[in-house]
């Protein structure tokens, strides 16, 4: 009997699928397109992770059951390789990020090669590579005509340490996204994409997504749409207004003071002495001790408070449970509810770029408030009541904030407060005191930085046709601006923001990242320019409008920008005069100038197939940054005329992790799993299926090597039942002895392809594997019983099975069971199963961990106790229970009961 050769058989079965191209698919024929879209990933170092192929080859899985199951699946796989991290490796090891990505693109395509996936090889990309960046610089061209890119000075998250402004989607925790350095804020004037503008269409499409829950629910909190009201509140003795903005109108009879962020107009103003004095008045309205220490204005005070606080980082600013600081103006408002005067205070937890920059305090029922009343001796009035406690609020504990009923509020008096908040909104409208609005948390997304490793934005800035008032947008007239994307108030506001500014032209496209072999020159210098500002070759250019000298822009884009449309790509990565199959005809499109396309109608037939994508797979990480920023891009180009759909994934599931030994994996605790190596010792299938059986496919699983060794013990016996078939077969007299079917219930089989089915199509590759294992007891139990044909039936059909799993082995156990006939396992459909077999052949039965229910499992009646535990082993809450201890003993009554002792 020949013995397992891992690599023999997989080295065989990769060139041959390679020589027949059984993964070439022709988009164009295609009749039943499914689009198995997978994360590509970024080409570090190291080489591909252990994490990466878990969910690469569980996509895979996924995609060849679907090929099985009639659909023409495309599986493609490229390179995300521009951006900092690769940039930041190669610094670090001090070389050049040139030819360190050109050796991780090699060696990630050798690994990608390994994983015996399905990926079609005619359509990889780069992104680093001209023909895709030239279009990431047209997405951005594009973006600038819309009036959706634009350049604006703001205080921008900026990391340190990477010497470049980060998105705020980049910001975790206050740190960098990247290489974990705290953030600061950084006064500069960067490139920003306006997707708040798409904000409501973000959240109200939310509903419709096959998504993960918790993955929608974030963007949803990231979005933060939040309905709620402008009040406006006249500046007594003076002719300012003050409006805040407040989702809780209904407490406005608590109201006692008011809060102006430090960036606030009014204080501008008040800074440059253009108020009149606040004049004595108020004094006799207010009460006793307070009144005297609200009462008195020191400008330098307010100057000394308001610098302090440029200093601090946003988090710093907004957290609950810290000290609060702020200094009193000297003014009042009047509550035009009930004639009440508000100190109007400044203080940092009130943002600037939020609402209105203005709040309105109401310290009984906002923590916030309560600690800025606190801490400045305010007055807090209660408003809401709780189940009938209408006690005076005077600890941070206490303080009200969701529900309740209305109290000391007049004409709200007696109301929950959802009502009340209506009511008041009503009257406040009424009266003119007070305008509904719908704010969202979502900022601009920054798209520009100062690094070297990217697309250079293609925009040119030429000075005299700024100095003349000339821009892009005036080449544009009022008629087009408005008829097209652009509304007429924007069109104004941008000829003046975006004075001599140019995007390159299309035809000029792309603009080559110049080569620049001096690794000092590319590094990051933190000045805010990024390194291509140093070379006078590249940034010297002629102005597209006057024919002046002009310059470039020298930042380059975010690489959110690169990965936000690459799905587009693929399909297409034959075609350099369209990035993707758009309709660039202009008939049915808003918006001009087009692109040429000699085969229009050919390139928007294979859209059609290919777009929305119908599965997307990988990481929850990605919630509020990859997969916020690609809906956005793709509802652009749909306004923009060219795609008829404005999601770009049908469907996103999120995998979960895998960590090593019970913890994260990290260089550090040098405990990273190298898939080389373990593919080198064990195979690709055999590691494959040890990854699939790790645990359920969205909560990841803990590698252990023993697990590995023991999966690897499996896959032999696999191996050893194939290779006695094989031999039975050409042993004649065997054969002749064996030929008749004896009376072996076979039904086992038809359980099984049905199981098997339907967890693969859930992607609940754990059970799937638990199912076949069980499968193959029962054959090594019960194959004596069995004649040749029943032997064969078996075996074929477990090969079937097996096909999306070990995609090698399969192959190579079809050919032994079928005798080289019928071609490849992959091409073959999804094995049928005798339905009236199924029925009533299963029985499900209890797995109690210590006499306590922990779960359940179905599986054939009388089934041996072996296969019990396995199948119990693989229910998530079961394992949980049994991870920690050591089984001591295992009751187990068929087709009733499993109860581990431990
Ligand atoms: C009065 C009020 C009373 C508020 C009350 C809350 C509770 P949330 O709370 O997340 O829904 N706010 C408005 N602009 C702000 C800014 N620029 N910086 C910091 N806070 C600001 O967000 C809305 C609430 O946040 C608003 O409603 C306002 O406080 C505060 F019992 O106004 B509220
Ligand atoms: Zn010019």
């Amino acid at each position: 009997m020949e013995k397992y050769n891992h690599k023999k058989t997989e080295d065989k079965w990769r060139k041959i699928w390679e020589k027949q191209q059984i993964n070439k698919l022709d988009l164009d024929s295609a009749k039943n397109p499914y689009y198995n879209l997978m994360m590509f990933p970024y080409p570090s170092a190291e080489g591909l992770h252990i994490g990466s192929m878990y969910t690469f080859t569980g996509i895979d899985t996924f995609g060849r059951y679907m090929r099985m199951k009639g659909y023409d699946v495309f599986e493609p796989i490229g390179l995300d390789a521009f951006g900092i991290h690769s940039e930041n490796y190669a610094l670090k090891i001090g070389e050049h990020v040139k030819t360190m990505s050109q050796r991780t693109e090699k060696h990630f395509y050798e690994q990608f090669h390994l994983l015996g996936n399905m990926f079609d090889w005619s359509r990889k990309l780069e992104t680093n590579k001209p023909d895709y960046y030239k279009w990431t610089q047209w997405l951005f061209t594009q973006f600038f005509k819309a009036g959706l890119a634009y350049r604006k000075k703001s205080a921008v998250k900026f990391c340190p340490s990477c010497k470049t402004v980060v998105s705020d989607e980049q910001v975790i925790n206050g740190r960098c996204e990247r290489c974990g350095t705290e953030v600061i804020l950084k006064e500069l004037e960067q490139w920003f994409f306006n997707i708040t503008k798409f904000a409501d269409r973000l959240n109200s499409n939310l509903k419709d997504l096959n998504w993960n829950k918790d993955v929608k629910l974030g963007q949803k909190n990231w979005i933060g749409k939040k309905q709620g009201i402008n009040i406006t509140y006249e500046v007594k003795n003076t002719s300012e207004k003050i409006v805040c903005f407040t989702t809780r109108p209904d407490t406005n009879f608590g109201a006692t003071f008011i809060v102006l962020a430090p960036e606030h107009d009014f204080v501008g103003k008040l800074l440059q002495g253009k108020l009149p004095k606040p004049a004595g008045v108020i004094a006799d309205t207010l009460e006793g001790e307070r009144s005297k220490k609200t009462q008195q204005v020191d400008l330098e005070a307010i100057k000394k408070y308001v610098t302090e606080v440029e200093a601090k980082s946003e988090i710093e600013r907004i957290s609950e449970g810290h000290k609060k600081t702020g200094v009193f103006t000297g003014y009042y408002v009047v509550n035009n509810i009930n004639g009440k005067l508000l100190p109007i205070w400044i203080s940092d937890f009130v943002l600037g770029n939020f609402g209105t920059g203005a709040v309105v305090g109401v310290p009984a029922h906002d923590k916030r408030d309560f600690e800025f009343a606190k801490e400045f001796s305010m007055e807090v009035i209660r408003v809401v009541s709780l189940n009938g406690d209408t006690s005076p609020i005077d600890s941070i504990d206490k303080v009200q904030e969701d529900e309740g009923v209305m109290i000391n509020s007049e004409f709200l008096n007696g109301l929950p407060i959802k009502q009340a908040i209506g009511k008041m909104m009503d009257h406040l409208e009424k009266q003119g005191f007070g305008t509904r609005v719908i704010n969202y948390n979502l900022r601009d997304w920054c798209v520009s930085r100062q690094r070297y490793w990217g697309p250079p934005i293609p925009m040119i800035y030429c000075d005299n046709c700024a100095k003349k008032g000339d821009s892009w947008f005036n080449t544009l007239d009022k008629k087009q601006a408005a008829g097209n994307f652009l509304n007429i108030r924007e069109h104004e506001v941008l000829l003046k923001e975006m004075l001599g500014w140019y995007p390159v032209a299309d035809e000029d496209l792309p603009v080559l990242l110049p080569d620049i072999p001096d690794l000092e020159a590319i590094k990051p210098d933190g000045s805010g320019k990024g390194p291509l500002a140093m070379q006078q070759e590249f940034v010297q250019t002629i102005c597209p409008h006057c024919g002046k000298s002009a310059k470039r822009e020298t930042d380059v884009s975010d690489p959110f920008v690169d990965s936000a449309w690459y799905f587009l790509r693929y399909p297409f990565t034959e075609f350099d005069n369209v990035p993707f199959g758009g309709d660039f005809s202009g008939k049915d499109s808003i918006f001009t100038p087009k692109i040429k396309v000699n085969e229009q109608e050919k390139v928007v037939k294979r859209m059609h197939k290919w777009g929305p994508v119908h599965s997307y797979i990988g990481g929850k990480e990605h919630t509020v940054l990859h997969l916020l920023y690609a809906r956005f891009v793709i509802m652009v180009f749909k306004d923009l005329g060219y795609l008829d759909f404005e999601e770009p994934f049908t469907r996103f599931y999120a995998h979960g992790l895998i960590t090593k030994d019970a913890a994260k994996m990290s260089k550090s605790k040098g405990n990273i799993v190298n898939p080389d190596e373990y593919i080198a010792k064990f195979g690709t299938d055999s590691v494959r299926m040890y990854l699939r059986f790790i645990g359920p496919f969205d909560q990841g699983g803990d590698w252990r090597d023993t697990g590995m060794a023991g999966m690897f013990r499996f896959i032999s016996r696999l191996w050893r039942i194939y290779q006695e078939f094989l031999q039975e077969q050409s042993d004649k007299h065997f054969v002749n002895g064996q030929k008749e079917n004896k009376n072996q219930d076979m039904s086992t089989i038809d359980t099984t392809i049905k199981g098997v089915g339907e967890d693969l199509q859930e992607l609940k590759f754990n059970t799937a594997v638990a199912k076949i294992m069980q499968l193959v007891n029962w054959y090594q139990d019960n194959k004596f019983e069995m004649g040749i044909e029943q032997k064969q039936d078996a075996l074929k059909n477990l090969a079937l099975l097996l096909a999306p799993l070990i995609p090698h082995l399969a192959e190579e156990f079809w050919s032994i069971v079928i005798n080289g006939k019928a071609g490849s396992v992959h091409l073959q459909p999804w094995p049928e199963f005798d339905v009236r077999r199924t029925k009533n052949k299963l029985v499900t039965i209890a797995v109690q961990v210590n006499g306590r229910l922990r779960g359940s499992i179905t599986l054939p009646p009388g089934a041996v106790q072996k296969d019990a535990e396995a199948l119990s082993k693989s229910v998530p809450n079961v394992k949980k229970y049994l991870a920690k201890s050591k089984i001591k003993r295992v009751i187990y009554v068929p087709d009733r009961i499993i109860n581990f002792i431990v």
